[in-house]
């Protein structure tokens, strides 16, 4: 079939809840993808950082055929000889006691948040259903209804009511509004270490620290969501180390599976994770062998092949390039690793029109919130490729 074919049935037959670039992808190998018409691209968006790993790699692919042959399900019903030594070796590897497997990373945010309350409760004593927990504007932790009535985005609530009470939003990288809002019902204070769907925010030197210092002060969990800038993704294996802080719980996804399967997970101590008692949460495929297997072979390639360095490496070197780049319509460079956004003045007529130039060059990247492009390919990429992605972004940048 031609790519417009392609792009006709899904039209016909899908739900428009996306508008996607018109690049129908058949193949992936480390950084590069193909179309069907066999054009290469280099991948800048790593499916938003869930294929850390590169596309395809072949020993996690090893594992999960593996394991595929083997034991794919059993429920939770049953026990199964991945989770436990997935379980270790995910908290040797963050530094974690407790772990809670899920699959979207949505879920694992409802986790979190249905934990917190629930130690709020019966542990710090807030009286029930008091429960408040702090969040950002211009957060993005998933797409449920719990999550998107704590959104301040129009577009990812309106028309989605009634929302989940118990929330309230303070701006991002404002210390005092944050002590502003702790009262004696808060449990918890929900934040991206760095907000990646907001444009790759990075919060004043010193603000997750004094946030560290409140939630210890108040009795309220900290909670990081690092399903975005966790496994690698900023040159740390967890964003919070730039900051010289620990979460008491920590959200995974994405990359935890290389791109291979939906994994998430939830990681804390015992006295938070402690309060859930058999029955009261769960899923079908929450830990199950495949996914166990799966993610173990991704978080062992992320180490044995020295991905968490080599993105802090190549993060450095990009964005020291980039912002050699003197243009007028460039407003801002920034980023932390391989997560970094190019912030365009309006007046080019928005990232999207920057976007579809870079494919044209062979470069697939993202636009966010009308005037930024984020980069984020896999952690494998090498200096050779960077070099290939400046000479793109500088050749498709608008006649001054
Ligand atoms: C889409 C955005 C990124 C996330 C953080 C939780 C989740 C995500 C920090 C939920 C997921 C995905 C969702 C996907 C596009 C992508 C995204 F543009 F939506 F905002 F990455 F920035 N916390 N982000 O980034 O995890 O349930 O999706 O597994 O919804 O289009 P999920």
């Amino acid at each position: 079939m031609q790519q417009s074919e392609f792009i006709d049935i899904e039209n016909q037959f899908g739900a428009h809840n996306y508008k996607p670039l018109d690049v129908v992808l058949s193949r992936g190998k480390g950084v590069w993808v193909w179309d069907v018409d066999g054009n290469k691209y280099l991948d800048c968006l790593a499916a938003y950082s869930a294929v850390n790993q590169g596309h395809c790699h072949p020993k996690i692919m090893e594992a999960m055929v593996a394991q595929a042959e083997k034991l794919t399900l059993t429920s939770r019903a049953f026990r199964n000889d991945q989770l436990g030594p997935f379980y270790r070796e995910l908290c040797q590897l963050t530094n974690s006691h407790k772990v809670l497997p899920m699959n979207s990373g949505a879920e694992a945010v409802e986790t979190a948040i249905k934990t917190v309350r629930k130690w709020g409760y019966t542990v710090k004593g807030v009286a029930d259903d008091n429960a408040e927990i702090v969040v950002c504007e211009n957060n993005f932790h998933g797409r449920t209804i719990s999550i998107v009535s704590f959104s301040t985005d129009e577009n990812a609530r309106a028309g989605f009511g009634p929302f989940t009470p118990g929330f309230k939003c303070v701006p991002f990288g404002d210390a005092a509004a944050l002590e502003a809002a702790i009262n004696e019902n808060t449990v918890a204070f929900l934040i991206e270490p760095i907000q990646g769907e907001a444009g790759v925010m990075i919060p004043p030197a010193g603000y997750l620290k004094k946030a560290r210092e409140l939630c210890d002060q108040h009795n309220i969990v900290l909670i990081l969501d690092e399903i975005q800038t966790g496994l690698g993704r900023t040159g740390k294996l967890l964003a919070e180390e730039y900051e010289g802080v620990e979460a008491d719980l920590t959200i995974i996804g994405k990359a935890l599976s290389g791109g291979f399967y939906p994994v998430s997970a939830v990681l804390s101590n015992t006295e938070i994770l402690g309060v859930l008692q058999p029955g009261e949460h769960g899923s079908t495929f929450g830990g199950n062998p495949l996914a166990c297997a799966v993610a173990r072979a991704a978080l062992k390639v992320l180490f044995e092949e020295g991905l968490i360095e080599n993105s802090f490496k190549q993060g450095e070197y990009f964005l020291s390039e980039l912002k050699k780049i003197s243009h007028p319509a460039i407003k801002e460079v920034r980023g932390r690793g391989l997560m970094v956004a190019l912030e365009f003045h309006s007046e080019i007529g928005g990232a999207r029109a920057y976007c579809n130039k870079l494919k044209d060059e062979g470069i697939l990247a993202k636009d966010t919130h009308e005037n930024i492009v984020r980069f984020a390919p896999p952690l494998v990429i090498q200096r050779e490729e960077i070099d290939i992605l400046l000479e793109a972004i500088n050749k498709v940048l608008p006649p001054v």
